[in-house]
């Protein structure tokens, strides 16, 4: 199914022979793009950058880069190809068709689920709005906007599957995404780490490590969803996250390698004196991200999640190469609970425990990033370990909420909590330091003295490319 871009919105779901939706999509488009105006990107909205676009939903070949104004970047519908005889593989209804419209039962809990993915991606283009004025390079600059870009197609994504399935509510829901606005008081976003800042780079690269990696644990578990469009709407998305994360984990590394040179160039390691990012500050800035993004997986236990599997809604990570019964009504999990101060493993319900078991995967998955990261360190030669904080450490959401942890899991007084948080979260004196680096580079090849250069540039491109003209 090749993708149409004759259309006022480039798509592969056969627009132009669907009247009603097409009408929906193109009446909500005109407000899409105010909210990209007023919301996206403040400044470079003229110049050309750049940018990759989808002209395929083919695995390889999918993506085209040319230079484009972002205003200009044509947001559109993607859906992976269908899979012949494709079932619901887990929950209740395992064995059955799988449903190409919404199954009248599910109605709300589907609607939900998508609204709560959908407003994740404008928040994010809202969060990252200023970055654009402190780049550190012109190569982090367009990788900046490239994700800014397919944030909001992501947007479009699930606006698509509310105006295709969900009549009037969903055409409601589409409006609201374009309503809620980042950190907003009286109409925030949906879910807490959305409405966080993110006022420099650092913390960028920290959002697109850890924040879109839940994007991705949780766009393959819908990606194994009973409602077929869905299942396929995130299969495409999940091609344009990997480059999200890779901005992320290379920006942390391109830290990490930086300041170990500074460190061996000048012998120290409070780099403050010579404009680079200690271990120690980095290390804070992970424990942030890191246990803000866990949050974002809901309770350890939960009815929501164990009724979403059931009902063949949303599954696990990989749902299909699990070997059970993908019903898991007679299974256990194990998960980490707090006994005292201390915190044990206890068996509980596998259906109630699948937000914890999605969140393993994600640790683990952080780790390995993390691990590389400490190669780079060892590499040159510098006693220092980054480590994640434990799952306990400063959460928000699930059993662990309002308990005073430290980051080696050792639960504290909270008068020992309030002294130490400085020391463990990214304090004022931090956060001004970092802003102070904020120091935009837009030479072409060069970059900031905080951070080094890439290995290589996109799409076989030199690092000195002139990714945006300025
Ligand atoms: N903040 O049953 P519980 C991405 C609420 S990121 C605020 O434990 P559940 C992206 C919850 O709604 C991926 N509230 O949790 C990344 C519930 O409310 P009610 C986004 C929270 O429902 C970077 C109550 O607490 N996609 O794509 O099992 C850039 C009890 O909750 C939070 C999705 O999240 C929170 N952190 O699981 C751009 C997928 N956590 O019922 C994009 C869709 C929980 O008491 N969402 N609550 O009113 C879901 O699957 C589920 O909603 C969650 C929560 C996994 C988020
Ligand atoms: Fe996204
Ligand atoms: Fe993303």
């Amino acid at each position: 199914m090749a993708i149409d871009y004759a259309d006022r919105i480039p798509n592969n779901v056969g627009l132009s022979d669907n009247r009603r939706l097409q009408r929906a999509l193109e009446s909500w488009q005109p407000k899409f793009h105010d909210w990209w105006l007023e919301m996206g990107p403040e400044g470079f909205q003229a110049n050309e950058i750049y940018l990759r676009t989808a002209v395929s939903v083919d695995v390889d070949g999918w993506a085209h880069f040319d230079y484009l104004k972002m205003p200009e970047y044509r947001w559109g519908i993607f859906l992976a190809e269908p899979e012949a005889g494709r079932t619901v593989n887990f929950g209740q209804h395992k064995g059955e068709a799988a449903w190409q419209e919404v199954p009248g039962e599910y109605r709300g809990m589907l609607r939900r689920i998508i609204v709560t993915q959908g407003d994740t991606e404008p928040a994010s283009v809202e969060q990252q709005r200023q970055l654009g004025w402190t780049c550190p390079s012109l190569y982090d600059l367009r990788n900046l906007f490239q994700v800014n870009v397919e944030e909001g197609r992501h947007l479009w994504a699930m606006v698509y599957l509310l105006d295709a399935h969900f009549g009037r509510d969903g055409r409601e829901e589409a409006e609201a995404l374009l309503m809620r606005r980042s950190g907003d008081r009286d109409r925030p976003r949906i879910l807490g780490a959305f409405n966080e800042e993110t006022p420099d780079w650092l913390s960028f690269y920290m959002f697109t490590y850890f924040t879109d990696r839940d994007g991705r644990f949780q766009l393959a578990s819908l990606a194994e969803s009973g409602f077929d469009p869905l299942s396929r709407t995130c299969r495409f998305m999940l091609t344009e996250e990997a480059h999200h994360m890779f901005v992320g984990e290379t920006g942390i590394g391109r830290v990490v390698r930086r300041s170990c040179e500074l460190m061996n160039g000048h012998d120290t390691d409070d780099l403050r004196a010579c404009g680079g990012i200690d271990l120690a500050l980095l290390q804070k800035y992970i424990n942030f991200h890191f246990s803000v993004s866990l949050d974002l997986f809901g309770g350890e236990l939960s009815t929501n999640a164990a009724n979403y599997f059931t009902s063949g809604l949303k599954g696990r990570f990989r749902e299909t190469q699990i070997d059970d019964d993908h019903v898991l009504s007679n299974d256990t999990y194990r998960v980490i609970e707090p006994d005292g101060g201390e915190f044990v493993g206890a068996d509980a319900p596998a259906l109630t425990s699948l937000n914890e078991r999605l969140r393993d995967a994600y640790i683990a998955d952080c780790q390995r990033g993390v691990d590389r990261w400490n190669k780079v360190i060892a590499q040159q030669g510098i006693d220092f370990e980054l480590r994640l904080p434990h799952r306990a450490f400063h959460r928000a959401i699930g059993l662990f909420a309002g308990m005073h942890v430290s980051p080696d899991g050792q639960t504290v007084p909270e008068a020992e909590w309030a002294e130490r948080a400085g020391d463990w979260l990214p304090n004022d004196d931090d956060r001004t330091y970092v802003s102070s680096l904020m120091e935009p580079v837009t030479r072409p090849g060069s970059m900031a003295n905080w951070i080094a250069a890439p290995a290589r540039g996109i799409n076989g491109r030199p690092v000195e490319f002139e990714y945006v003209r300025l």
